[in-house]
């Protein structure tokens, strides 16, 4: 399925006039402020977030799972659901793929599938969560750090496959996420386990192409309770210098202790030109995979108000990898990943609007006030029709989840392809 552009204009004029007022308007007070407002939208446009193949079918828990039909079924099909978000938001312009659940069988129909959609390749992610079919050695007890040289080669191998694969298809990053941790106390040797996994991930970076970074996720807790190996950014860190000038980290913004400051630790990462990677969720109280925005979006503002000084001051961090990393239970997947691509951009506007020089100024004044006036001037504007602008010069919509509904997008995904299809990987 895809939406066709005469769909999409014929949607638009509906809105067009009263988001030209509404834009005309904003963009006048913007500019009387000093902002350049088409600077602002043409960075807009260029911001783009992969969408994880994962997160395009229902997601559930330990308990169950519901599915919303039509869900795609093959790489082919998640790629074409990227496709409608692009369509409508222009800001999915890339899949992140999951190997093994993603490999594909014909790379050159699936590469010649992504480019006519417009969708690039981002990171591709290994998995040595869970033990596939036929694997001769089980990750039950750890893959990079597993306290056998077998388990451990295994988990290494299947890495290099993966950057081969991706390599394949255009990718310029691995992402490795691991699971190895532990239950209980003593059933780890701490130290044992952060030298074994430092000493695969040394064996997965030679094998990474020279344009090729490795981009190393941490998360505190699960699916392990009492000790994760690579918990936090400090652990990330310190592997990924052990690595190599590649070898960066990535914060996943689910993936904290609550109330971890996670816009400091995203400055100081960039600071050291160290932060690689970025995967957008949102929580109330742990991992919880929701709607980014959806619980916290002031917290997501103050984060890409670090992003956005590390974009203009801090060059020596690569080009970040931006993706949601979300799961969904109760909505309709694609009208979640509109909703946080939505809230992602918003945030990022806001962060844009914010006065740095006046900030700057207040913050060697000591003035307290001022600084928190400055970022809630920013915070508090309605910035939706700079979003709307960016959309619609790119080719996309002004509402994006009005335009879903109003074309009837998973009606036809059922139809095309039936109700009883489930996601793969999930
Ligand atoms: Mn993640």
């Amino acid at each position: 399925m895809k939406v066709q552009k005469e769909q999409i204009s014929d949607y638009n004029k509906k809105d067009l006039e009263s988001h030209n007022e509404n834009f005309d308007f904003l963009a006048n007070k913007l500019s009387k402020q000093g902002h350049n407002v088409s600077d602002i939208v043409t960075k807009l446009a260029k911001f783009q977030v992969a969408i994880p193949s994962w997160a395009l079918g229902a997601g559930g828990t330990r308990f169950g799972r519901f599915s919303f039909y039509g869900e795609p079924s093959n790489l082919e099909q998640k790629i074409e659901d990227v496709g409608i978000l692009h369509s409508l938001t222009q800001t999915a312009g890339a899949i992140s793929l999951h190997i093994p659940w993603d490999i594909p069988s014909d790379y050159n129909a699936i590469k010649e599938k992504a480019s006519a959609l417009n969708i690039k390749f981002d990171s591709v992610n290994s998995n040595t969560f869970q033990d596939q079919k036929d694997a001769l050695e089980t990750y039950k007890y750890g893959s990079l750090s597993n306290v056998s040289k077998a388990v451990r080669e295994q988990a290494i191998q299947h890495n290099l496959d993966v950057i081969n694969i991706g390599d394949k298809l255009g990718s310029k990053s691995l992402t490795v996420w691991l699971a190895d941790g532990s239950c209980f106390p003593g059933q780890n040797n701490f130290q044992t386990a952060f030298q074994n996994t430092q000493n695969s991930l040394i064996d997965i970076y030679k094998g990474l192409p020279s344009d090729w970074s490795m981009l190393i996720e941490y998360k505190p807790y699960e699916p392990n309770f009492y000790s994760t190996v690579i918990q936090d950014w400090g652990a990330s860190l310190m592997l990924a210098n052990g690595c190599g000038d590649k070898a960066y980290t990535l914060v996943d913004l689910g993936h904290h202790l609550p109330n971890s400051n996670i816009e400091q630790i995203v400055s100081i990462l960039q600071l050291k030109g160290k932060l690689g990677g970025f995967h957008f969720n949102d929580s109330k109280y742990g991992d919880d995979d929701l709607t980014v925005g959806s619980i916290k979006p002031y917290a997501l503002f103050l984060i890409f108000n670090e992003l956005v000084y590390g974009m203009q001051n801090n060059p020596q961090n690569p080009d970040l990898a931006w993706m949601i990393d979300a799961s969904h239970n109760v909505k309709d997947p694609l009208e979640d990943l509109i909703q946080s691509l939505e809230a992602i951009q918003e945030a990022y506007a806001k962060a844009m609007l914010i006065d740095q020089s006046a900030l700057k100024a207040a913050q060697l004044d000591n003035d307290v006030v001022k600084c928190q006036e400055i970022l809630q001037e920013a915070y508090r504007t309605d910035v939706r029709p700079l979003l709307e602008k960016a959309r619609l010069n790119g080719g996309g919509v002004l509402s994006p989840i009005d335009a879903y509904r109003t074309l009837n997008i998973r009606e036809g995904l059922i139809k095309e392809r039936g109700k009883n299809t489930v996601a793969t990987g999930l």
